[in-house]
């Protein structure tokens, strides 16, 4: 493991998209879901590319303004754009689309709307779809039937928006993004995004979801709590069985990962690396902090994403509202 890739962990791990839901609900959401959007016809998607910025031109065009103060914001983004290029064979990217390609990451989109070009009200509800069995070989499909991942996608991932001269936009300062990681052999990552804001183009068809951006931030609350001690844990199994004290000193495997992160993270030299190491790593220290300060006063990380959907087919429960 390259001591940039526990970003892409965090980052691969943030597309696993297992839930989105609109915070707060009732009064306290404006841009939430219109109860009388149900009602619109439906159009079913399912994302059949996501794309992480591969350059800081890319980072900020598919950046939301989230703090409204004439700035893109996609700190994460910008992020990753500035390590992509050192990370080689762990290009997330890479590993995203290998896994998008073989139909591992399923997320699904229902659309009410009047119409796909114009509707001044429309609700996006989105699902988390089982991963295709048999896998995939060239991602999902335009036509193609998914099945709603029941148990991990939770009921009410609403978003609220318009769609206008084809063009779709849902979310808002008060959407949020619930997401709830499984990493292999820890504790699920449960964070959420917020200030959510989806974007994308529709096709004169109304088949497609185009130049899609999804968009949000992270507060620094779940940064602490959540992903670094997730990231101290990810780094202790990538030493485990790999280091030893024997010779009184810290040694790891010459050239292993472990190695790496021994001497990257592990400043007390006792073979592990902790919570509070992570915590004062000087590259963790730069790099995730809050970049936004949120409606509510919090400080938050930003981040964003691009995507495209296709026309789909999956059955569901009706809206929770109807
Ligand atoms: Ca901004
Ligand atoms: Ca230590």
């Amino acid at each position: 493991m390259k001591k940039t890739a526990w970003i892409a962990v965090a980052l691969c791990a943030l597309l696993a998209v297992s839930s989105f839901s609109c915070g707060g609900g009732g009064g306290s959401c404006p841009e939430c879901i219109d109860p009388g959007a149900w009602n619109y016809p439906e159009n079913q998607f399912v994302l059949d590319y996501l794309e992480l910025p591969l350059t800081s031109a890319d980072a900020k065009a598919l950046a939301f303004d989230l703090d409204h103060n004439g700035t893109p914001d996609n700190q994460l983004g910008n992020i990753l754009a500035a390590l992509g290029s050192a990370m080689g064979d762990t290009n997330p990217q890479e590993s995203l689309e290998a896994s998008m390609a073989k139909g591992e990451i399923i997320v699904l989109f229902a659309i009410y709307a009047e119409d796909m070009q114009l509707s001044p009200k429309s609700n996006l509800w989105a699902f988390l779809g089982e991963q295709a069995d048999p896998e995939l070989t060239d991602g999902p499909q335009p036509g193609g039937t998914f099945t709603v991942d029941t148990t991990n996608s939770p009921a009410d991932a609403y978003f609220g928006g318009k769609i206008k001269n084809g063009g779709g936009l849902y979310g808002g300062d008060e959407a949020e993004l619930l997401l709830s990681i499984a990493l292999t052999g820890t504790q699920p990552l449960n964070l959420s995004l917020r200030a959510v804001n989806v974007e994308f183009d529709v096709s004169a068809d109304g088949l497609v979801l185009e130049n899609g951006r999804l968009g949000g931030a992270i507060t620094e609350t779940d940064l602490n709590g959540q992903v670094l001690p997730t990231v101290a844990n990810l780094l202790q199994d990538q030493m485990a069985g790999k280091c030893s004290t024997t010779t009184g000193t810290c040694v790891c495997e010459s050239g292993s990962g472990a190695e790496t992160i021994q001497s990257m993270f592990d400043t007390d030299g006792s073979c592990d690396v902790t919570l509070a190491e992570v915590q004062n790593n000087n590259i963790i220290k730069a790099f995730l902090k809050g970049d936004v300060d949120l409606k509510d006063g919090s400080k938050a990380l930003s981040l964003a994403v691009g995507f495209s959907a296709v026309n789909a087919v999956f059955t569901h429960t009706p809206p929770l509202t109807q």
